[in-house]
């Protein structure tokens, strides 16, 4: 690990990112892309987000952050997701044209939203009702129920698409986004094994060659 020396510049971009967290979705979109970055892991557990050398760089004090060369910081997923499918036109990772790519806009926004609505409450429910335990008891049951709810409207939509959320031949970054989603379910013991074209897309996008050399990355690293 290694935190910015008060946001020092860098030759290429930089992804800030925790393993195992929202930043291994921006990881997986990064190596898609195909676009040259350099990986710097810091510790949440650790506490690293919150010391003054990363805040200096992302204030929000979370991960992921991409730091670019001209200074400039990106934060918040579908931002970074979308700078490197701006940076690599041909990665397939957005459709070029309109209306799809505002669709797949659509789509990420979702997933955004959803991640901090539903998913982010599982994990930390007590985050959100000032550590009162049993009201924190409550917040996970119910967000799980809208996080499940969530991935059924997705299975849906898969459905209807033809298994890709856009109706792509192969899954583009929104997929990859509601992958990620998906695989929440597993570290909230959620059976998801019902919704076949969930199951189906994640299983696709986990043999995207970009996704699968950011996991084995990320296992490496621990
Ligand atoms: N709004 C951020 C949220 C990302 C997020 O939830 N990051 C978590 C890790 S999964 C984090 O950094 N948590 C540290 C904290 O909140 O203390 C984004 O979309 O990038």
């Amino acid at each position: 690990m290694s935190l910015p020396a008060q946001a020092a510049p860098v030759e290429r971009p930089v992804l800030w990112t925790s393993t195992f967290t929202s930043g291994t979705l921006a990881h997986q979109v990064a190596c898609v892309s195909g676009v040259a970055f350099e990986m710097r892991v810091i510790s949440l557990r650790a506490g690293d987000h919150r010391k003054p050398d990363y805040l200096a760089l992302n204030p929000k004090g979370e991960v992921p952050a991409l730091q670019l060369p001209d200074g400039t910081v990106i934060t918040e997923v579908p931002a970074i997701i979308y700078w490197f499918a701006e940076a690599a036109p041909e990665s397939g990772l957005l459709p070029r044209a309109l209306p799809a790519r505002a669709k797949a806009l659509e789509w990420l926004a979702w997933c955004h939203w959803s991640m901090g609505r539903h998913f982010n409450p599982c994990f930390s429910a007590t985050r959100f009702v000032d550590g009162d335990e049993e009201a924190a008891t409550a917040v996970r049951k119910s967000a799980a129920k809208r996080a499940r709810a969530a991935l059924e409207y997705a299975d849906a939509a898969l459905r209807r698409a033809g298994g890709t959320l856009l109706g792509t031949a192969q899954p583009t970054a929104p997929d990859i986004f509601l992958a990620a989603l998906g695989g929440f379910a597993s570290y909230l013991k959620m059976d998801i094994t019902d919704l076949q074209a969930l199951t189906a897309m994640m299983g696709r996008v986990m043999t995207m060659p970009g996704v699968a050399a950011a996991m084995e990355k990320e296992k490496a690293i621990g």
